[in-house]
């Protein structure tokens, strides 16, 4: 009897564990469930930059390089650019702030080097700390270059980045990345594959149908 009721109460033990998500006594691992990678992310294809391009909803993945220049720094605009791609539903992975060095630079903007303006886009460009972030999200690069609006803010609408806060193309504010491939070797060029994190975003299921 005594030995039934110990059975009874092991069990109720064990499935009690379970039920909370636990491993069974003796299997415990080093890393705890809510920290563990595996625990928080779904199975997943590595792409070149290492994170996951299986999704149900094609390019919800997709990820850009958006780029604070050192005009948007100085007039203490990055907050105001940060939460334009918040609220729009994007997520944001990679963020810091740097003075670009001539060479990052160059190899940032190495299609543009026969242009007569470019010794001065990197003289602006190296001029003061700019604030570069990568963001995720369904059709992110497209959507973020209508929000950041046309290279000349003359010609930029009102409502988008450059037509709300630049009036000269020599000094218009924010860079985004113009295609995916783009987007994919510049961030690359800007950060190291540990300074992203991916992370869980709690509203998910209210931006996209999964
Ligand atoms: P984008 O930034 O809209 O992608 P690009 O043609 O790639 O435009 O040019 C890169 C950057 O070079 C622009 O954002 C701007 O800062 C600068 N730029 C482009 N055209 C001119 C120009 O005619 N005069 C001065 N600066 C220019
Ligand atoms: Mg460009």
């Amino acid at each position: 009897m005594v030995l039934f009721q110990r059975y009874l109460l092991r069990n109720l033990v064990l499935q009690g564990r379970r039920h909370l998500g636990l491993p069974r006594p003796g299997k415990e691992s080093s890393t705890p469930a809510w920290a563990s990678d595996k625990a928080r992310s779904p199975p997943s294809r590595s792409g070149s930059l290492g994170y996951s391009t299986s999704s149900g909803i094609a390019g919800v993945k997709e990820r850009t390089l958006i780029a604070v220049k050192p005009d948007g720094v100085q007039r203490r605009l990055v907050g105001q650019i940060v939460q334009r791609f918040e609220q729009r539903g994007f997520r944001l992975v990679g963020l810091k702030m740097l003075k670009a060095s001539d060479d990052l630079l160059s190899q940032h903007y190495h299609d543009l080097s026969k242009k007569p303006f470019y010794p001065n886009l990197l003289r602006y460009m190296s001029s003061g700390p700019v604030v570069v972030m990568v963001w995720e999200g369904h059709n992110v690069v497209r959507t973020s270059r209508m929000m950041v609006g046309n290279t000349n803010p003359a010609e930029a609408h009102a409502g988008t980045i450059r037509g709300d806060f630049s009036i000269h193309i020599s000094r218009n504010v924010v860079h985004a990345s113009d295609s995916v491939e783009g987007a994919q070797r510049e961030i690359q060029l800007w950060f190291s594959r540990k300074e992203l994190t991916d992370w869980d975003c709690c509203d998910h299921s209210s931006t996209y149908q999964v």
